[in-house]
């Protein structure tokens, strides 16, 4: 099966200005479309994969059988899929709080500003591309980190619920080398909490 690259449901501008729309428009319709094609272009080889979610694979990459030339594919173009859906998905023009969430953020880290402080030096201190996590392990506990390039927490069978793009890409026509003013003023599009 093909998978199509996510739909936005809303507009390319209407993260601005925050995150202006040429940035959007390229963002989602070049770099993540890449990362779909790649990836499927990965999972045709493998019919028998057909089954599987992509989230397992990723969590099962080194044993499910593919080449290991396709292994790395899939983790940076597969991890790229999953982790540009779910960045799409948890920003919004409009707040949709997620109470639980937001409770269960003030239970482990003691307030949202304390994960804000943790999320935030995670995201700028991560040395060029990559993510920064909010992720759930196996257990339920939430964890923050920061990945490298397009490495996904399905890959540490974790669970992310909450991913930040530190990708150059991703803020460098607005903010350019100003990392840290961009995940800053990325709080104010983040709908969840
Ligand atoms: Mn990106």
């Amino acid at each position: 099966m093909r998978y199509d690259l996510p739909k936005l449901d809303y507009a390319y501008d209407a993260l601005e200005p925050f995150i202006d729309a040429r940035t959007m428009e390229i963002h989602h319709a070049k770099h993540h479309q890449a990362y779909t094609d790649k990836m499927n272009a990965v999972l045709e080889k493998y019919p028998k994969l057909e089954v599987q979610k992509l989230e397992t694979i990723m969590a099962e990459l080194p044993t499910i059988g593919l080449s290991d030339e396709d292994q790395k594919t899939f983790r940076n173009h597969g991890g790229g899929y999953l982790n540009h859906a779910l960045f799409w998905n948890i920003m919004g023009p409009k707040k949709s709080v997620d109470e639980a969430l937001v409770g269960r953020i003030t239970q482990t880290f003691g307030s949202v500003d304390e994960f804000k402080t943790k999320f935030t030096a995670a995201a700028v201190g991560q040395f060029g591309s990559g993510w920064a996590w909010l992720a759930e392990d196996k257990a339920g506990q939430l964890l923050v980190y920061a990945t490298a390039n397009q490495d996904s927490p399905y890959l540490q069978n974790h669970t992310p619920i909450i991913g930040l793009d530190v990708w150059e890409h991703a803020y460098y026509l607005t903010y350019q080398n100003r990392r840290a003013e961009y995940v800053e003023q990325w709080w104010h599009v983040l709908k969840l909490i």
